[in-house]
């Protein structure tokens, strides 16, 4: 990570001090890309990372300051706590880079009905990362979204401005699919006793 000699530099680093008192220090590196230089980026693509990450960020933030126990206990939605809806953000980022480069190469991404549909999909990953710690879900996070910052610095421009298909998964699974999953840890957040 150290001896990549670009950087794609999205800002300041957002450091998360309050998790601190739980063991749990959360810093968001600057991204790295293999690509170009930022300033050789067109608007377009950047536009869309500043979308995409900025969105994460929020949905990082959301659980900023909880102790990781609160984070992980089941029942943020469902069964589900804010640390499951943080791995099934980095789940959707994983697909989404693996459906983007088919996508790219003019294929199809294979259904999800592969798996009993998306339903079906999200529970069987849920139960893969589940039982992880919390430090690790969240190391998981950050690195699915460094990769996925990545992949997109380094995407030819065209895909951006003519594949619609391209366009839509990348909304699906990233910008588009970030907020629905803040507003529930917001939601559950503000039910916590303070
Ligand atoms: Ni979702």
């Amino acid at each position: 990570m150290s001896n990549t000699p670009k950087h794609f530099d999205l800002g300041s680093t957002l450091e998360m001090p309050e998790l601190k008192d739980t063991g749990l220090a959360i810093r968001l590196v600057p991204v790295r890309t293999t690509s170009r230089p930022v300033q050789h980026l067109k608007m377009n693509r950047q536009q869309l990372i500043e979308r995409v990450d900025g969105r994460w960020r929020s949905s990082v933030q959301a659980v900023q300051g909880l102790p990781a126990d609160v984070v992980s206990k089941p029942g943020a939605v469902g069964q589900w706590s804010a640390k499951d809806l943080v791995g099934h953000l980095a789940v959707w980022e994983e697909e989404s880079v693996t459906a983007l480069r088919l996508i790219g190469e003019g294929r199809r991404p294979p259904r999800y009905a592969r798996f009993g549909g998306i339903d079906a999909f999200n529970d069987m990953k849920w139960r893969e990362f589940r039982d992880r710690p919390l430090a690790d879900v969240v190391r998981w996070s950050q690195e699915s979204h460094r990769r996925l910052l990545d992949y997109l610095a380094g995407v030819p421009e065209e895909l951006f401005a003519t594949e619609t298909r391209f366009r839509h998964r990348l909304r699906l699974d990233t910008y588009g699919h970030y907020p629905e999953h803040t507003a529930h840890i917001l939601a559950w957040r503000a039910t916590l006793p303070v």
